[in-house]
């Protein structure tokens, strides 16, 4: 009952119920795990499968996201190491010169509900920034963001960048955006999903 109320909320985009009913779970003596992976979780895929079908808009998904994310910092402090086991190490970026960060944000959110760690670099991320972010979280995956024609070509350095550095190799690149498409990305050597739901599925896949 607890997690169905919370995955209602969530999926409603009601923040302050989502916090009560998260907290009125753990009083009850709920698992945090539970708790995110029957209640939170569960709110979030299904906000996913009708953002990918057409029947939620961006506005919805953001504010669902949101939901979400109150859960989440009620419950961090809480998990036991094990709880949450990761599926891998993800640096995200919009990459340089470019500032739509929207799409981005909402594959992360994604990633994250679906297990993987994110670090999130934010916009206008140059292969610099990129490759040092790449090094120190020790990434399995880099995913780039690009939503104008001439900020795609970052995408490509980047990836050289990755080269020159010796981490294309240990190192999956996801690559999206709207004027991104799966031949540009076979050019550059990465990898192309076409939506959040799916950039989840390629991660699966390449891990
Ligand atoms: C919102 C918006 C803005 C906002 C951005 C706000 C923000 N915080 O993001 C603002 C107003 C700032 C803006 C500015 C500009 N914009 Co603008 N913008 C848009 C708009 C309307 C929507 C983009 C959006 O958020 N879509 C919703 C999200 C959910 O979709 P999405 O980004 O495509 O993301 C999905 C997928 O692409 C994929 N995905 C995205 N990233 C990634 C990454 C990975 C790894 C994977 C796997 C998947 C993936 O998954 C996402 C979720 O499903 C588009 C129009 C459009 N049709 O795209 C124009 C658009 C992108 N903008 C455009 C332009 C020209 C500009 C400006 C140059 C305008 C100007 N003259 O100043 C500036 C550039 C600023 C800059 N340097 O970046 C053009 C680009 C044309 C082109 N082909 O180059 C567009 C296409 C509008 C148009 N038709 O002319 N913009």
């Amino acid at each position: 009952m607890e997690f169905i109320r919370i995955a209602e909320a969530l999926k409603a985009g009601k923040v302050n119920d989502v916090k009560t009913y998260t907290e009125m779970a753990l009083s009850a003596g709920k698992e945090p795990k539970d708790i995110i992976n029957e209640g939170l979780m569960a709110g979030m895929n299904v906000v996913g499968e009708k953002f990918k079908n057409g029947e939620l808009f961006v506005p919805e998904v953001l504010i669902a996201s949101k939901a979400m994310n109150a859960g989440m910092e009620i419950i961090k402090p809480l998990l036991k190491e094990g709880d949450v086991v990761s599926k891998g190490k993800c640096v995200f970026a919009t990459v340089k010169g470019d500032l739509h960060d929207i799409g981005k944000k909402l594959v992360c959110m994604m990633m994250e509900s679906s297990g993987y760690e994110v670090v999130d670099l934010g916009v206008d991320a140059s292969p610099e920034k990129i490759v040092n972010a790449v090094k120190e979280h020790d990434a399995d995956i880099v995913g780039m963001s690009a939503m104008l024609t001439t900020t795609m070509l970052s995408m490509k350095k980047t990836v050289e960048a990755l080269k020159e550095n010796g981490l294309y190799d240990n190192v999956k690149v996801m690559i999206g955006g709207a004027p991104v498409t799966v031949n540009y990305a076979e050019e550059i050597g990465a990898h192309y999903s076409p939506d959040s739901t799916e950039a989840v599925e390629l991660a699966n896949e390449l891990m």
